[in-house]
C-alpha cells in the first residue's frame, strides 16, 4: 500500500524527537546527530523502532540538518542512505502489526536567504534538490519538510522536492506565539499557498506546546483541503539541575493533542521533547477514530509573504501604476533598470488603499524576464500586498512565480490554446490564482454568449490541469468605448452571466474604458459602479483617483458591504477640505519616511539634501534614530514583520555609512554605540536567529564582532577580553546547548571581563536567562537592540 493510500481519510501517527532521544543517549550534542547514522546506527535504529512500537506509522529519517551546506556530496550521500537503512531496519524489526512508512526529513539549510542572508533562492533550490534526489533514491516511502520558520525557503524545499520526486511530500512549519512564522506569514497565507503549490499535506511543529498550538490548527483545518498536521513540542522548555526537561507530561500531551483532533487534524506527532511514551499515548488515545472534520477551503485567495487577500468578500483594488503604458518616465526607468522607482509606486498605491498591485514592466527591448523578476522580488517584501504578475510573455510569468513568496494572481491566460498550455502548468507547478481573459484563436467575441462560451472552455481545460475553478477569475475585457459604443454594455452582460451562470469570480481593468476621452475618471467611475452592481469581483485601477476611490467607498456602501458606513464615514473625515491641499496624497519624503519605507536610493537623495544644512550628527538623532524607534515601534506591535524591519534597518545603514566619514570627522570620535561580541554556543550550528541579530545591531549603530556558530567558550571570552567588549551575546538555538550557554557565562565572569551578556534563542525565556546570569534577554531581533541599548545605559 503507497503512503497515498493509506492516509486517505485517515488518522495517521508520525514519531515523535529524535534530538531529545539522543541527548537521552548522550549523543547528538558533541556530534552532528545526522553523522550518528554511520557512527551510531544501532542507536538510532532503536530509536525509529520505539516509535515504531509505540504506534507510529510513519517515521522521520535522522536527516533533518543533511544538506550540501553542512557536508560534502560523497558524505551526504553516505548519511542519507545510511538513516534510510536505519529506518527500514527498525521497520522490520519492530514486531507491531501495520503500517510502517519512512520519511526523507528536511529541516532548514540554516541560512537566511536573500535579501535577509546571503542564500539565493536558486541556491537553496539546489540544496534542497540534493538531498530530495539522495533520498528518493534510497528509497524512501514519503518526504517531510519541516521547522521552516520562512516562506520563501519552505517554497524552496518545496519546489525541489516537487521537481525531483513524485512521493507525498508533507510540509510543516515553526510558527511563533503569534500565531507567524518568523518572517510574518500566518496560518491562513501558509494554506493558501502551500496547498496551491501541491503539497500533500500541512501543519505546524515544533513551535509550542500543543495547547498554543491550537489557533493555528484550527486556521489551517477550516483553510487547508489537504489534510493538517500537528507536531508540536512537549511544552516549552525549562532548565532543572542542568538539564532542559519539557513542562507538559505525556498525558497532558495526549489531551492536547485530543483537542487538536476536534480542530480537524489528522496527522499527530511530537517534536522537541516528546518520547515513545508521548506517542505511545497519542496513538492509544486515537486508536480507531476517524477524521472528525470534513476538509477546509481557503476559497478564492492570493498573498503576500505576510497576508491573504480574498476575492470572496468585498471589492478587491488592484493597483494598475506600475505599468509603463502611457508613462514615459516610468518607461525610462524600466530601460535602466531602476526597480527603486517601481517601488516606489508601489508603496504609494499602497498607502492610498489598494489591495493588490499589477506588476507589468512590458518594454519592448528588455530582459523581461530579468526585469519582471527584479522587480518582483524587491516590491514583495516593501509591501504587504500581494501581487498581481501581469506579463503576455510566459517564460518572464515563470521567473517571477518561480521567487514570489506567496500565492500571486497571474495575470494573465486566455482561451487561445498556446495561452493556457504555457500557463496553466505555472498556476499548477508555482501555485497562483489566474486571471482569464474571455478571447481566443477567433478574437474578442462581440456577444456575452460567445464570452461565456470561451470561458467555459477555459474552465475545463483548467480542470485538466488540475486547477480549480475557484482559482480562475475571468476578465471579460473592457476596451475604449470611444472606438465601440456598445461595447461597455456587452462587457457588463458579461460580467453578470459568469457570475451567475458559472458562479465564477470578475475582474476588469477599468481604465481600458475610457482611452480616447476626456475626463477619463468619470467614465471609468461611473463603469466601475455599473459593473459592481453586475457582481464584479475585483478591480484593476488607479488608486490616485479620488473620483474612482469615491466611488469604491460608496458603492460599498450601497451594495450592504460597509457595517454602519464606517469605512465610508472615515474617507470622509480623511477626505482633503476643497482648495486645501490633498490629504490623501502621502505626506513629503524624507530621509525618515525613506528609511521606513526601506528605500535606499531615495534615502541617499535625502540624505545628500540634508547635509547642504544640517550638521550630520543632528541627522543621525534627528531622522535616522526616530525612523528607527518608529519602525521598531511597529514590529514590537505586531503591525510590521520582520522582512520589513530588516528592510529598514538596512536603508539605515545606507544612510548611516555615507554619513560615518562625516560623522568622525565633525565630532573626532567613533560613532558606534558600543562593542558587541556575538556568537552561536558550542555544540549549537543554527544561527539564523544571530544573523538576523547582528545585522539588526549594526544598523542601529553598533559595533558588532561575529564569531559564527558552533564557538567555545575560551574563544568567546578571549575575544571578549581582547576588543574590550561592551556586551557579549549568546545564542542557542537547541535545548541541548543551552547548558553549554551557561558555562560560558560562567568563565567570562571569572574571567574578570566587565562585558554584559545577553542571551537569546529559540528556547530561551526570561526566566531562563536568569537562571543561567544572563544580564540581559532578548526575544527577537527587535529585543536584541533594545536589550543592548538597556544595557549600554
Ligand atoms: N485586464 C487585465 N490586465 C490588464 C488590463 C486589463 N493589465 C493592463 C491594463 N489592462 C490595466 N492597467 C492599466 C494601466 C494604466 C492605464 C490603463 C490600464 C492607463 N494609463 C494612463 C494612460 O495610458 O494614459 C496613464 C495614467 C497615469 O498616469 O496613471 O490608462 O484590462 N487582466
Amino acid at each position: 500500500m503507497t503512503f497515498r493510500e493509506f492516509a486517505e481519510n485517515r488518522i495517521v501517527i508520525l514519531d515523535g524527537a529524535m534530538g531529545t532521544m539522543l541527548e537521552k543517549q548522550g549523543l547528538g550534542s558533541r556530534e552532528l546527530p545526522e553523522r550518528c547514522n554511520v557512527t551510531h546506527p544501532e542507536v538510532i535504529t532503536a530509536i525509529h523502532k520505539a516509535y515504531f512500537d509505540a504506534g507510529s506509522n510513519v517515521v522521520n529519517t535522522n536527516t533533518f540538518g543533511a544538506n550540501s551546506l553542512k557536508f560534502d556530496d560523497c558524505e551526504l550521500c553516505e548519511l542519507i542512505a545510511a538513516a534510510v537503512a536505519n529506518a527500514r531496519r527498525a521497520a522490520l524489526e519492530s514486531s507491531r502489526v501495520g503500517a510502517k512508512f519512512v520519511s526523507l526529513d528536511i529541516g532548514p539549510t540554516g541560512r537566511l536567504l536573500r535579501p535577509f542572508g546571503d542564500l539565493d533562492f536558486e541556491e537553496a533550490v539546489s540544496v534542497f534538490a540534493k538531498t530530495v534526489k539522495i533520498g528518493v533514491e534510497c528509497g524512501v516511502d514519503l518526504i517531510t519538510i519541516e521547522t521552516m520558520n520562512d516562506i520563501s525557503e519552505t517554497r524552496a524545499a518545496l519546489i525541489a522536492a516537487k521537481e525531483n520526486s513524485t512521493l507525498p511530500i508533507i510540509v510543516t512549519n515553526a510558527y511563533g506565539a503569534d500565531g507567524k512564522l518568523l518572517s510574518g506569514a500566518d496560518a491562513e497565507v501558509m494554506a493558501a499557498t502551500l496547498v496551491s503549490m501541491g503539497a500533500d499535506y500541512i501543519g505546524a511543529n515544533c513551535s509550542l506546546g500543543p495547547k498554543s498550538l491550537l489557533p493555528i490548527i484550527e486556521q489551517l483545518a477550516s483553510y487547508s483541503s489537504v489534510p493538517v498536521v500537528i507536531k508540536p513540542n512537549a511544552g516549552l522548555p525549562k532548565i532543572e539541575e542542568g538539564r532542559t526537561v519539557y513542562d507538559t507530561t505525556p498525558e497532558q500531551f495526549c489531551e492536547d493533542i485530543l483537542a487538536a483532533y476536534k480542530c480537524g487534524a489528522r496527522f499527530f506527532g511530537g517534536c522537541c521533547g516528546t518520547t515513545p511514551e508521548y506517542i505511545a499515548a497519542v496513538a492509544n488515545a486515537l486508536k480507531g477514530m476517524h477524521p472528525c472534520r470534513d476538509l477546509g477551503s481557503s476559497g478564492t485567495v492570493i498573498t503576500s509573504f505576510c497576508k491573504a487577500v480574498s476575492l470572496d468578500d468585498g471589492i478587491t483594488l488592484i493597483g494598475e501604476r506600475i505599468n509603463p503604458t502611457g508613462k514615459k518616465l516610468l518607461r525610462e526607468a524600466i530601460l535602466s533598470s531602476d526597480i527603486d522607482a517601481l517601488v516606489r509606486i508601489g508603496i504609494e498605491e499602497e498607502e492610498l488603499g489598494a489591495h493588490a498591485l499589477d506588476v507589468n514592466v512590458g518594454v519592448p527591448g528588455i530582459n523581461e524576464a530579468a526585469m519582471l523578476k527584479s522587480t518582483v522580488f524587491a516590491l514583495q517584501y516593501a509591501v504587504e500586498l500581494p501581487l498581481v504578475i501581469d506579463s503576455a510573455n510566459p517564460s518572464a510569468m515563470e521567473s517571477a512565480l518561480r521567487i514570489y513568496s506567496g500565492k500571486a494572481l497571474v495575470n494573465s491566460v486566455n482561451g487561445k490554446e498556446e495561452s493556457m498550455s504555457a500557463i496553466f502548468p505555472l498556476v499548477k507547478k508555482y501555485g497562483g490564482a489566474v486571471i482569464a481573459l474571455t478571447l481566443d484563436e477567433n478574437g474578442i467575441p462581440a456577444t456575452s454568449e460567445g464570452r461565456v462560451a470561451i470561458a467555459k472552455r477555459i474552465l475545463a481545460r483548467a480542470s485538466e490541469f488540475g486547477i480549480d475553478r475557484k482559482d480562475i477569475i475571468f476578465d471579460p475585457l473592457a476596451m475604449a468605448v470611444s472606438a465601440d459604443k456598445g461595447s461597455a454594455l456587452v462587457t457588463l452582460e458579461t460580467v453578470e452571466k459568469i457570475k451567475n451562470e458559472l458562479g465564477c469570480h470578475t475582474s476588469l481593468g477599468v481604465s481600458n474604458i475610457s482611452f480616447g476621452l476626456p475626463m477619463r475618471d468619470g467614465i471609468n467611475s461611473a463603469f466601475f459602479a455599473m459593473a459592481l452592481s453586475k457582481g464584479l469581483s475585483a478591480v484593476i485601477m488607479n488608486p490616485k483617483s479620488e473620483e474612482m476611490m469615491r466611488t469604491y467607498y460608496s458603492s460599498r456602501a450601497l451594495l450592504g458591504l460597509d457595517d454602519n458606513f464606517s469605512d465610508y464615514i472615515a474617507r470622509a473625515a480623511a477626505e482633503p477640505q476643497s482648495g486645501s491641499p490633498s490629504a490623501i496624497a502621502p505626506a513629503n519624503e524624507t530621509l525618515g519616511s525613506a528609511i521606513i519605507k526601506g528605500l535606499g536610493k531615495e534615502a541617499l537623495v535625502h540624505l545628500a539634501s540634508l547635509l547642504k544644512s544640517r550638521a550630520p550628527l543632528d541627522i543621525v538623532n534627528e531622522e535616522i534614530i526616530p525612523a528607527l524607534n518608529t519602525v521598531g515601534k511597529r514590529f514590537e506591535e505586531g503591525k510590521i514583520y520582520l522582512p520589513s524591519l530588516l528592510l529598514s534597518a538596512e536603508t539605515a545603514k545606507v544612510a548611516f555609512d555615507a554619513l560615518k566619514a562625516e560623522l568622525s570627522v565633525s565630532t573626532g570620535e567613533k560613532s558606534s554605540k558600543g562593542v558587541i561580541v556575538i556568537a552561536t554556543v558550542k555544540g549549537d550550528v543554527h544561527d539564523i536567529g544571530k544573523n538576523i541579530v547582528k545585522l539588526l545591531l549594526e544598523n542601529y549603530g553598533f559595533e558588532v564582532i561575529d564569531l559564527g556558530k558552533d564557538v567555545s567558550a575560551e574563544r568567546i571570552v578571549a575575544v571578549a577580553k581582547e576588543r574590550c567588549a561592551d556586551i557579549v551575546a549568546l545564542s542557542a538555538l537547541m535545548t541541548t546547548t543551552v547548558p553549554e550557554m551557561k558555562a560560558t557565562i560562567d568563565m567570562l565572569r571569572s574571567s574578570g571581563s566587565a562585558a554584559k551578556v545577553m542571551v537569546g534563542g529559540a528556547v530561551l525565556t526570561n526566566e531562563y536567562a536568569a537562571e543561567i546570569g544572563a544580564d540581559g534577554y532578548a526575544p527577537d531581533a527587535m529585543g536584541a537592540v533594545r536589550c543592548a541599548e538597556q544595557l549600554m545605559g
